[in-house]
């Protein structure tokens, strides 16, 4: 008998870390598929957030660098300046990456610094309960906005690839999604892409992942992916921003 489907030498036996429904683990899945697809896991050094992802170094077989809230793309630029020949990457999440950590992406992706960069926008603050983020949507609730979000009262959400591809060291910029299996198919294209990029010297490289928050979104796993398909795809459009 052939084997045609195997688990990814980058993910280790622990139990998921994850609440059920959440895609962060889907996208460690498709992260650690392509480092070993392309042969450079035992190079490859993960950068965490501070976010429910800052736990991934429990599951996952790469080493992994811990960095503070937001401060991921920095630490991410040294850990790549004296280790040149490893393939760095950051999974980051919406509150570190476009909140606290704002002038870090801009900077890293401004210095086209030859990384790839995970980020998953699930619309809230998940490790800390649930409060608005820069990219949660107009109307959608968070405990910092129980009645939803206003955009007169709380600002509008942030769109990170229309923004990132503005910026002219970015060299690679895509927004994908991981609700049916069309979509991940297509993600794990765009990753692989990212991370090729990074091989070949190409520079800084960010794909956008829309992702889910069952639990303080409130909703079930399936509403959840609903919600991402009928709701946040019309906020933040899939699709290839900058490919240089
Ligand atoms: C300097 C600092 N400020 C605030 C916090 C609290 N904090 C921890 S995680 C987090 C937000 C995480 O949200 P996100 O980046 O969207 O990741 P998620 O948990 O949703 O994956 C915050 C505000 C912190 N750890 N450090
Ligand atoms: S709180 Fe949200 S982001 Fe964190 S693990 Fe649970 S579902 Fe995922």
């Amino acid at each position: 008998m052939s084997v045609v489907y195997e688990r990814t030498k980058g993910l280790n036996q622990n139990q998921s870390i994850y609440c059920p429904g959440c895609t962060h683990g889907l996208e460690h899945k498709l992260v650690m598929e392509v480092l070993e697809e392309l042969g450079v896991l035992d190079r490859t050094i993960g950068i965490t957030s501070v976010g429910c992802s800052g736990l991934m170094f429990r599951i996952l077989n790469t080493e992994v660098v811990t960095s503070l809230h937001g401060r991921a793309p920095a630490v991410a630029t040294g850990v790549k300046a004296v280790q040149p020949d490893a393939i760095v990457y950051i999974h980051q999440g919406d509150g570190d990456a476009l909140s606290i950590g704002m002038a870090e992406t801009i900077s890293a992706a401004s210095r086209g610094e030859n990384i790839t960069v995970i980020f998953a926008n699930n619309n809230i603050y998940g490790m800390t309960g649930g409060q608005m983020a820069a990219t949660t949507m107009v109307g959608d609730k968070a405990t910092t906005c129980p009645a939803g979000r206003d955009a007169s009262l709380d600002g509008n959400p942030m769109r990170a690839c229309e923004l990132i591809s503005q910026v002219e060291g970015a060299k690679y910029v895509e927004r994908v999604a991981v609700y049916d299996v069309p979509h991940i198919i297509k993600a794990k294209k765009a990753i692989k892409k990212a991370f090729q990029n990074q091989i070949d010297g190409h520079g800084y490289s960010f794909v956008e992942i829309l992702s889910t928050c069952p639990t303080n979104w409130h909703l079930d796993p399936l509403a959840s992916m609903d919600k991402v398909k009928n709701e946040m795809e019309a906020v933040y459009p899939l699709g290839v921003f900058k490919d240089e």
